[in-house]
């Protein structure tokens, strides 16, 4: 099968072609596509060198799907463009997911509502994805009321650009460094936590905490579930951090929610204090999965849990979850 990455030359996009290869997905011919300035430049996959080519040129080349890594505004301009040509998108931007038309979609939860009508399908915000599919096993069983989510998220959910301030700033303050680098964010990252994701909306919350509100009552095809969130800026490169209080409508037995947990499809539970084991960014990092751990009872609260989920942001919250999606397609003959 033909496959467009859309944004190969970027952080997603280059975790898309690990990820795609790494699964094996049957791609004949990959056709990499990024902006302007990348033209010409190459791409290695499975040991091939690919040219990037623009986005008239991705469109000719005819993929049968085309996975978007490319920010909101060339989503919005582009996918329309593929889909009208017969590519299905799969969009890591947030351009189209709350689009009522649109379908977001998280492999595990709720692939079962895609149809080969869907041309463009969207993936959810990583912090979302994460949390989504540490609590639908528990939502099935007990039925949610509310969450309260604090994140800790990696430097990797800004872009390049975030990762080279970090250590541009760790290289100038170990090694007294006087290379330039570039600032990300308005204020220092290393030795510092910005309680800031994304830019603030009218009602005092920023974007990021509005899409994990929004996004997980749309994958969780449940409007009753209350989300309130606060999300942060950590210097931490391996994957995203939540602490998630979870208020549930039925009273949970604790071992049942970790044998639940344990045999939950992309869920792997690291849980025991005796050990001190619990999920962390460095194990998180470059592995599939979402990891969750310390559970335990919110002692203030009947029928709320507390719980603490880890999972690499540019896999399982972006690329990785966008492939699922591919293949689940490609399984059902719903591509090209
Ligand atoms: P390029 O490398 O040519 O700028 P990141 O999020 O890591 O910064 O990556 C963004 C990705 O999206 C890059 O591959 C980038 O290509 C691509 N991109 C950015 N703007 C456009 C655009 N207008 N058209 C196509 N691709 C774009
Ligand atoms: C972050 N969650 O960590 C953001 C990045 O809507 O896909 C992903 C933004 C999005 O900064």
């Amino acid at each position: 099968m033909k496959v467009a990455v859309v944004g190969a030359t970027g952080l997603v996009g280059t975790k898309m072609l690990q990820v795609l290869a790494e699964r094996n997905f049957p791609v004949t011919e990959l056709v990499p596509v990024a902006s302007e300035r990348s033209v010409g430049k190459e791409v290695i996959f499975k040991g091939k060198s690919y040219k990037v080519v623009s986005m008239t040129d991705g469109i000719a080349a005819k993929p049968a799907v085309a996975i978007f890594s490319a920010g909101g505004s060339t989503s919005l301009e582009w996918a329309p463009k593929f889909a009208e040509a017969g590519i299905t998108v799969i969009d890591n931007s947030s351009a189209w997911r709350m689009d009522p038309s649109k379908k977001l979609v998280v492999p595990e939860i709720n692939a079962d509502a895609l149809t080969a009508a869907d041309k463009i399908i969207a993936n959810p915000n990583c912090s979302t994805i994460q949390m989504v599919v540490a609590l639908n096993p528990l939502h099935k069983k007990y039925t949610i009321k509310r969450i309260v989510v604090s994140t800790y998220q990696s430097v990797t959910g800004t872009g390049k650009k975030a990762v080279d301030q970090l250590f541009g700033e760790r290289a100038k303050l170990e090694k007294g460094s006087s290379d330039e680098y570039p600032m990300a964010y308005k204020y220092p990252i290393d030795l510092n936590v910005i309680p800031q994701i994304d830019v603030f909306l009218d009602n005092g919350y920023t974007k990021e905490e509005m899409k994990m509100v929004k996004e997980t009552c749309k994958i969780m095809r449940d409007d009753n579930i209350r989300v309130t969130a606060t999300t942060v800026r950590i210097p931490v490169i391996g994957g995203h951090s939540e602490s998630v209080n979870v208020e549930f409508e039925n009273e949970f037995d604790l071992e049942e929610v970790k044998q639940l947990l344990g045999s939950a499809p992309g869920v792997v539970l690291q849980d025991d204090t005796a050990a001190q084991l619990y999920p962390m960014p460095m194990w998180a990092h470059d592995k599939d999965e979402v990891f969750v751990g310390r559970l335990r009872r919110d002692e203030t609260q009947a029928k709320t849990l507390n719980m603490w989920v880890v999972s690499d942001n540019l896999r399982k919250g972006a690329a990785t979850n966008a492939v699922q999606i591919a293949e689940y397609l490609a399984s059902k003959n719903m591509l090209g």
